[in-house]
């Protein structure tokens, strides 16, 4: 989707931080941390959001897992523990219609989150 923050990103055409990429997944910094590791993890393909992963994609959704799986481990946030979050909707503030999974770790975080 040529108006898409995200798929622009996994396309290579807006730059950004890449920490990790599969042939369907792309896990790059957010650029407005909230903890001293903040990745977004996400499917290349366009899906909006995680009200519209379909039966269909449970082999990207296996895809995306191990992707956090293995950012957490080169982030060196595995052994200490992070947090996977995803926005979903309005009140959720979810601010980009991508679906993509926030990993957040290298320091105590708190609970319940805002
Ligand atoms: P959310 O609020 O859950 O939709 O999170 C969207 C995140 O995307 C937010 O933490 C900031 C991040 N973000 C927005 N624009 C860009 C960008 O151009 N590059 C990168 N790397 N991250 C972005």
């Amino acid at each position: 989707m040529e108006d898409c923050l995200f798929c622009r990103i996994a396309a290579k055409k807006v730059p950004a931080a890449i920490v990790h990429e599969t042939k369907e997944t792309l896990a790059f910094r957010d650029i407005k941390p909230e903890a001293p590791v903040h990745v977004l993890v996400i499917p290349k393909e366009h899906v909006p959001s995680l009200l519209h992963w379909e039966p269909r994609h449970s082999a990207l959704i296996s895809v995306i897992h191990e992707t956090i799986r293995a950012v957490a481990r080169s982030e060196g946030i595995d052994e200490n523990g992070f947090r996977v979050v995803v926005n979903s909707g309005r009140d959720a503030q979810q601010s980009v219609s991508h679906v993509h999974y926030h990993v957040l770790g290298g320091r105590a975080l708190v609970w319940p989150p805002g």
